[in-house]
Formats: structure tokens, sequence, C-alpha cells
């Protein structure tokens, strides 16, 4: 019989036992214009969200802040760069962790960030590992120990 997330001790979780799969987490392309990035930030709900290359490698994040600070001009906001600008033009660099990593480095990767995208071998994005997550298994621990 298979171990379920829930029966596993905390040292035996992996950080793609928690993770978001990559089909279910919004994301951008490298090539995709600012516009476009924008929409899908403001029509996911988050602040930021991964940057892939054609291959569906991960190349980097992209959140509103970063945006709104590339079209904030001296008097007004230029939105006209929104559709001149490409989101690796602007993106902001990002650390990974490996599908197979100990939860143990993913919650040290979120203290800093709200979330860590995960990479397989190849370096192929797979999905990401929110706070939310590695904070659900805290609190279960908590209150089981
Ligand atoms: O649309 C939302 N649905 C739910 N259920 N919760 C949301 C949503 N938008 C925000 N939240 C909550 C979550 O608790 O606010 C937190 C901060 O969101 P953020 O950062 O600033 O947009 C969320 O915390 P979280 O689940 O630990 O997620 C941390 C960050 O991971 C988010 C966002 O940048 C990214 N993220 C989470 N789920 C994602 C995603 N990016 C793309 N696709 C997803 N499915």
């Amino acid at each position: 019989m298979s171990m379920t997330r829930e029966d596993k001790q905390l040292e035996e979780i992996m950080v793609a036992d928690l993770m978001i799969p990559s089909e279910k987490v919004a994301h951008v392309q490298l090539n995709n214009p600012l516009e476009h990035a924008l929409l899908v930030l403001i029509g996911s709900g988050y602040f930021a969200v991964p940057v892939l290359d054609e291959s569906n490698k991960l190349a980097g994040s992209i959140s509103k802040t970063v945006i709104l600070d590339q079209i904030l001009g001296n008097e007004r906001y230029e939105v006209e760069r929104l559709s001149q600008l490409k989101v690796h033009e602007v993106m902001d660099k990002i650390v990974s962790v490996p599908h197979d990593a100990p939860l143990i480095d993913g919650l040290k990767a979120v203290i800093d960030e709200p979330f860590v995208c995960v990479v397989d071998e190849p370096g192929y994005f797979v999905g990401i590992l929110t706070r939310r997550a590695i904070l659900k298994v805290l609190k279960r621990e908590y209150y089981r120990r």
C-alpha cells in the first residue's frame, strides 16, 4: 500500500509532494509583451508569476510592481510601453528547487519569497511551491506532535 502525504513524517516529505503542478500555475513566456503579462497577473489575481522559455524551461518571474515601474514616466504612465517591451527585458531572476529536494530546502526558499519554482533534472518547469502549502504542513505537524 502506498504512503499518502498525510502519513509521511516531516523529514520524509519532498518538494514534489506539496507543489502546485505546472498545468495549474499561471505563467507567461519570455517573448510575451508586458501587456499580456499584466493581463495574466490581473486576471489570475497573483502578484507575480513564473516566466518560461519556448521549451518550458524556467527563465525568471514577473510581478505587477516591475511592470508598473517600467511604464512610470516623469509625468504620466507611459502605457504605450506595455506593447513595446517584452517580458524578458524586465523580468526578475528567480531561484528554483529540484522536485526531489526535501521539504526543508523549499522552506528555506520561501522565507524571502512568496513562492519558489520547482524544476526537474534537465531544468524543465514542473510547478511551484508556495508559502501557503508549507505553512499548512507545519500547522498539521504542530497539532500532531
Ligand atoms: O487566486 C487566488 N486563490 C487563492 N486560493 N489564494 C490566493 C489567490 N490569490 C492570492 N491568494 C492568497 C494566497 O494565500 O494570497 C497569497 C499571496 O498571493 P500572491 O503570491 O502575493 O499573489 C497567496 O499565498 P500562496 O498561496 O502562498 O502563494 C504565494 C505566491 O505564489 C502568490 C503568487 O505569486 C504565487 N502563486 C500561487 N499560486 C499560483 C501562483 N502563481 C501562479 N499560479 C498559481 N496557481
